[in-house]
């Protein structure tokens, strides 16, 4: 039996091929899982359709700007009404104004500081509010997160603090939902080439530093981002909540 069967999910940041949501897609409907989307905006409706659309017809497809309460509620409302269940949910979200990724730190704008943790960190209480109601067997939500949270990593910057912000909130979460058995976790994936990547300067330099330096001696490949989301995803992973999954060939354990 597949790992997935009969279960039913929500992915929340594909925006292309590359989207590390997408990856994870992908393994969970391979696993057996039936999958919803949503999409940021009309900008990605047609990207998310091609990509989804491969996925059969009770697939449903939704927009969803995560800063817009009234968006996150009429998403769970139709997920509701059409599968009247709901055990996965991916957040696969991030965003900063680009400024606030280029300068120092200190200069972060309250608008940018404020504008990176509403999409970046608020947004998984919001959906994990929305969700849990529909989670009525149990449920795991995972979260994708990054080393910069916990480190300073040069220009990742406000982003940083955000991801500290969404770690810290995956164990309130965790905390809050496990009586319902609604399991909370956090991969922190090493650096991948994906849109939200691309824009950033010295991105190649950062993946032949983990080339260099991670202990596996390579970067992570999205499948393999998309075999720990099954995992987290499954029922193997029954008793873990609350955790920080780092899947980074190693490079968070080394000190130098
Ligand atoms: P991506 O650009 O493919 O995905 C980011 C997604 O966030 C996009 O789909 C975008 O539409 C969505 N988004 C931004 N603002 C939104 C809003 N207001 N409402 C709804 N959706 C919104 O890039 P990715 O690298 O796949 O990023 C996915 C996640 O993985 C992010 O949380 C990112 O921080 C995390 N991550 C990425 C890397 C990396 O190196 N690429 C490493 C570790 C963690
Ligand atoms: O979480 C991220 C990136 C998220 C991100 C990317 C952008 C680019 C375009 C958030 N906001 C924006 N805003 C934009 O305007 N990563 C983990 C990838 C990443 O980004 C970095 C990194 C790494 C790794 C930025 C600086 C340093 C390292």
């Amino acid at each position: 039996m597949s790992l997935l069967e009969n279960k039913i999910g929500i992915v929340f940041g594909v925006a292309n091929k590359r989207s590390i949501a997408w990856a994870i897609a992908q393994a969970w409907k391979k696993a057996g899982a039936t999958l919803a989307f949503t999409y940021q905006g009309d900008r990605l409706k047609e990207n998310v359709e091609e990509l989804a659309g491969t996925f059969g017809p009770d697939t449903l497809i939704l927009p969803c700007d995560v800063t817009k309460d009234d968006d996150i509620n009429r998403v769970f409302t139709e997920v509701g009404a059409k599968f009247g269940r709901l055990d996965l949910a991916l957040h696969s979200v991030a965003f900063a104004p680009k400024d606030a990724l280029e300068g120092e730190f200190v200069n972060t704008s309250r608008e940018a500081f404020r504008v990176a943790h509403d999409v970046s960190a608020y947004s998984l209480v919001a959906i994990a509010r929305a969700a849990a109601p529909l989670m009525t067997q149990g449920g795991s939500i995972v979260a994708m997160t990054y080393y910069g949270a916990e480190k300073v990593v040069p220009h990742y910057n406000v982003m940083g603090v955000a991801k500290a912000a969404l770690e810290a909130s995956t164990r309130y979460l965790a905390y809050d939902l496990g009586p319902k058995r609604i399991r909370v976790n956090c991969i922190s994936a090493g650096p991948v080439n994906t849109l939200a990547a691309r824009g950033i300067s010295g991105f190649s330099e950062m993946l032949k530093h983990y080339e260099a330096h991670a202990p596996l001696k390579r970067n992570v490949l999205p499948e393999e981002l998309g075999a720990t989301g099954t995992f987290l995803a499954s029922d193997g992973a029954a008793a873990i909540t609350g955790q920080v999954i780092y899947v980074d060939g190693g490079y968070q354990i080394m000190g130098m």
